[in-house]
């Protein structure tokens, strides 16, 4: 073996070693939501129970979902979201986020999608329902109010939104109680925070970021984080308002 060689194969050998040393490219944030103190009750949907067609539908009494709080204080419909990956969106290629309408109300009440990415919007229900998107008409947002009716057993509607936009409000033209707030969210790496509390963001890109939690009645909450090999957790506390 002559020096050359030697030295190609030392090279080899310290590439390989680097490559092993190298962190994981990406960490999972997981965390739980919680509220302190007792939120006023939720109010009841009258018009609803006042509806002729929609009440056939639904039997059980029905109430605003402003806080869907556990006995043990978790937190539901909180969007988490990290601050700082803007235009990582992947929503073009992401498969279809669904919002529901079944008993004249949309599910879930709070979602979270990405932009670019395709909303289906369905009706579960034996009635007409009309979509109203409405977004903000905030400064450079490409947000655009739209306005539909679909039919019972009409095809799915499809929307997209090309902004990030917190809480876009999807309300019912037909029934005045229905409403929906989708967060749109210009990257992959945020979660709806489900009835037991709970969140997770998968294989976020290290880094240090600023992680937000969002609840439409008790606001904003942010914490900062550094995101490294392996899995962390974030946990909010809300307070009511
Ligand atoms: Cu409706």
């Amino acid at each position: 073996m002559n020096i050359k060689n030697m030295s190609n194969h030392t090279n080899y050998l310290t590439a390989a070693l680097l490559v092993a040393a190298l962190p994981a490219f990406a960490g999972d944030i997981t965390g739980k939501i919680t509220l302190r103190g007792t939120p006023p009750p939720n109010p009841e949907v009258r018009d609803l129970a006042n509806d002729a067609n929609c009440s056939k539908l639904v039997k059980e009494k029905v109430n605003m979902p402003f806080y869907v709080v556990s006995p043990d204080g978790a937190l539901a419909d909180v969007v988490i979201s990290i601050k700082g990956l803007e235009g990582k969106s992947t929503g073009a290629s992401a498969p279809p986020a669904v919002l529901d309408q079944k008993g004249c109300q949309y599910i879930p009440y709070v979602m979270a999608i990405q932009t670019g990415q395709t909303l289906l919007v369905k009706n579960s229900d034996p009635l007409l329902h009309n979509v109203h998107a409405t977004p903000v008409k905030a400064e450079g947002s490409k947000n655009k109010e739209t306005n539909l009716p679909q039919l019972a057993g009409g095809p799915d509607l499809k929307f997209t939104f090309p902004s990030a936009e917190k809480f876009l409000r999807f309300k019912c033209d037909v029934h005045p109680w229905m409403f929906a707030y989708v967060t749109v969210v210009d990257h992959p790496y945020f979660d709806v925070s489900a009835k037991d509390g709970t969140f997770r963001i998968k294989n976020v890109p290290p880094g240090k970021y600023t992680l937000e939690a969002s609840h439409r009645k008790a606001g904003e909450l942010t914490k900062e984080i550094e995101v490294t090999d392996g899995p962390q957790t974030v946990d909010f506390a809300f307070d009511v308002k």
